[in-house]
């Protein structure tokens, strides 16, 4: 090896054999801080310099090629050398550069080998510009570049998506040049560049290339598509604008035009949430007991009962290598619940998620659905997810306990119900925990990890390291009623029920929930839960209720009709025949004025900013005494299981960043105001009213924790 020193710390440049190998090496995942830009920038005017090297090859040290931008440097004023310029000059080299491409080359990392003069990729290697998912869009050239290797749909699907496609495909998309064997890019790289050596290639500059005429028509059909998919996040539709500049301008104008769009979106409130989004999906896993614990084994599950819930985990959990024994009560249940089992799988191959062999190698090996509980006897962690009763959860947790072995974990799969009550009636409280999964479960990203009062450490990090295995974002919660998600929910949803009784319509309530951003208004989603499991738990919490609470009756009314949703035909909506969106229903509406009629409630209009304060308020007013009570570890926790399991918009950051971004001040002053109708209610949180006296907000707490 000769001229081995240093540029910069975290670029180094070499050479072998006439081959200028400039590696970066920035761990975790070579992201493009200003010392990279700098340190390639250096290597790149050095290559230019060296009569020794004819070529030089770009490699990312360590698990990846250059994820990306530094994420941690937005919103900060940019420092030099701008990305935009490293790469131009990369391109302008008068000797080719070749990037060598493994683990995962995002964003601006994407850019930098789109400036390169060759490609090269591990099979097993990635690339994507996921930059719309953060707010902004490919802005060091990837808008301009990629359209003239992959064409202009090809440009636009992978941009407006932010999808990452494997090296198979990226070759079809002809984003790289040549897929290669082997674990090692820095010898892939310098093997094709030999080959290119031999071959007396040039340096071939992507900017060069012709992008041909633009399809007009492509681009309106694109914008129409992506703007109703966006559900009001703009970048994704900014992006099509920088795109078409690469059609309708020359490279230079182009780069221009895509460098002020990027800026725009880069101060805008929704980069600030969608990065808040990033790092506090991050954030979460960082947990009391992930230092002080290690977990146990992981490799043989059970769950009881073969439902959509139990099926679907149990499909998560082949997914992510485990075997799974499947209890059920009899062996016809047993046999639907393998079935259930195959359809999802079968599902996964329809979609391309997986290969029939795989699906076959799962259920021939992997998967066994039986009667048996003595089957678990081996097991490492059992699921129970049967019926939400205490009883009946009770009755399963006697006889685990009786056949698991010592160590075995013992989870409960609940959405309301009190573990600590189900850990005491065990002889192993500590190996007891809570998993609250999402229906359906193999698709839904979000675990709550439901930490009893005895659970043991060891016990809570296992929880997390299952999510890892089953692709999950696991959030810790206390116990309590509903723990974060669905006691927020349950706040929110009485804030709904008082707007409708008070004079609001359900459909007004969903349109101005929809038009805020979330994928479905309340009385949509309950039609689609079901309305008859929310009815179950107004009934078994009736005996227990504090008189002061204000109760609004319209959804036992529809319940006594038998309307419970879409599976009815019936709820909120009516549902023509096998429709799955209703129309909003006369008779639902006089239903509700009979309430009011006899409740003496004289209605009044809410318009879509009221109904918005409201439901806000009550959800952060939630959230703030779930943080006050340590059931969430964080405002951040309480914002990622929102995120991703409750359709708040991503782009709004959360509850409590969408709250930090209004105002504290203004939250507490609409508690004050609305409290004074219902003081029960709307009282505010003793954390909220800290935080807005002192001007403090909840990201301080996120930092602080
Ligand atoms: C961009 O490039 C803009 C350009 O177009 C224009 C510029 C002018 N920066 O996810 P992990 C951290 S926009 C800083 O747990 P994995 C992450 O926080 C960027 N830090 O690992 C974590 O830190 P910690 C476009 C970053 O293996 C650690 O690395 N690029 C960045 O599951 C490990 O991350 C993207 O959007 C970053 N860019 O997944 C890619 N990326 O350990 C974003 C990660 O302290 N990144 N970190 O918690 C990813 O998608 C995943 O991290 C990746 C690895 C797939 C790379």
């Amino acid at each position: 090896m000769l001229g081995g020193s240093p540029v910069t710390e975290p670029v180094r440049y070499s050479v072998e054999d006439g081959i200028a190998l400039i590696a970066v090496d920035n761990p975790p995942v070579n992201a493009l801080s200003q010392a990279v830009r700098a340190g390639l920038d250096a290597a790149i005017a050095r290559f230019a310099e060296d009569g020794e090297a004819r070529i030089a090859v770009i490699y990312g040290v360590g698990r990846t090629f250059i994820a990306g931008a530094d994420i941690r440097e937005f919103g900060k004023p940019m420092a030099e050398p701008f990305l935009p310029d490293v790469i131009n000059r990369i391109e302008a080299s008068e000797k080719p550069v070749v990037a060598a491409l493994h683990g995962t080359a995002l964003g601006g990392g994407l850019e930098v080998a789109l400036g390169c003069h060759y490609r090269v990729i591990l099979a097993s290697g990635r690339v994507g510009l996921p930059e719309v998912t953060l707010g902004i869009l490919p802005g060091a050239g990837g808008t301009q570049r990629l359209p003239r290797l992959s064409g202009a749909e090809a440009a636009l699907d992978l941009i407006t998506s932010g999808r990452q496609v494997g090296a198979q495909e990226a070759d079809w998309l002809n984003i790289v040049d040549y897929v290669a064997e082997g674990e090692d890019a820095r010898a892939a790289g310098l093997e094709f560049a030999r080959r290119l050596l031999v071959e007396e290639c040039r340096a071939r500059r992507t900017g060069e290339i012709d992008p041909g005429t633009k399809d007009a028509e492509l681009f309106t059909s694109w914008r129409e598509t992506v703007s109703r998919r966006a559900r009001g996040q703009l970048s994704p539709v900014v992006a099509i604008d920088a795109i078409e500049a690469a059609y309708d301008l020359p490279l230079a104008d182009g780069l221009v035009r895509e460098r002020s769009l990027f800026t725009e979106l880069m101060g805008s409130d929704q980069r600030a949430g969608l990065i808040h989004a990033f790092f506090a999906e991050r954030a979460v896993a960082k947990i009391p007991e992930a230092g002080t614990a290690t977990p146990r084994d992981l490799a043989r599950i059970g769950i009881i009962g073969g439902g959509t819930m139990g099926s679907g985990i149990a499909v998560a959990a082949l997914a992510g290598g485990l075997t799974v024994t499947l209890i059920e009560r009899d062996a016809d249940s047993a046999e639907r619940a393998r079935s259930l089992v195959e359809k999802l799988l079968n599902d996964g191959v329809r979609r391309g998620k997986m290969s029939e062999a795989r699906r076959d190698a799962l259920l021939a090996d992997a998967f066994a659905a039986v009667t048996d509980y003595e089957a678990l006897a081996s097991a490492d962690l059992v699921i129970e997810a049967v019926f939400e009763d205490m009883a009946v959860k009770k009755e399963v947790f006697a006889r685990l306990d009786a056949v698991c072995r010592p160590g075995a974990i013992l989870a409960t799969n609940t959405s309301y119900l009190d573990v600590d009550e189900i850990a005491a009636s065990t002889s192993r409280p500590a190996d007891v925990i809570g998993f609250h999964f999402f229906s359906p479960a193999h698709v839904m990203r979000l675990l709550e990890v439901v930490v009893g009062d005895k659970t043991s450490a060891d016990v809570v990090v296992t929880g997390f390291a299952l999510a890892k295995k089953l692709k999950k974002i696991a959030v810790r919660a206390g116990v309590c009623d509903g723990f974060i998600g669905n006691r927020l929910l349950n706040a929110y949803r009485k804030a709904a029920d008082y707007m409708v009784e008070d004079g609001a319509s359900p459909y007004e309530i969903d349109a101005a929930l929809v038009a805020f951003g979330f994928p479905m208004g309340p009385f949509a989603v309950s039609d689609l839960a079901g309305l008859d499991i929310a009815w179950a738990g107004r009934k078994r919490r009736a005996a227990t209720r504090d008189p002061r609470e204000r109760v609004v009756g319209v959804a036992d009314r529809l319940c006594e009709r038998g309307w419970f949703g879409q599976k009815t035909g019936r709820g909120y909506y009516l549902y023509e025949e096998g429709a799955r969106r209703g129309k909003p229903d006369p008779e639902v509406e006089a239903i509700i004025a009979a309430e009011r009629t006899e409740k003496g409630i004289v209605p009044r209009s809410f318009d879509s900013e009221e109904i918005l304060r409201r439901y806000m308020a009550a959800m952060i007013n939630e959230a703030a005494k779930i943080v006050e009570e340590g059931i969430a570890l964080r405002p951040l926790d309480v914002d990622v299981t929102m995120l991703s399991g409750y359709g708040f918009p991503r782009w709004r950051g959360g509850p409590m960043h969408y709250a930090d971004k209004v105002g504290l001040d203004t939250i507490l002053a609409d508690l004050r105001s609305f409290a004074e109708e219902d003081p029960y209610f709307w009282t505010p949180a003793r954390l909220l009213v800290d935080l807005a006296e002192r001007g403090g907000t909840f990201a301080d707490l996120n930092k602080s924790a």
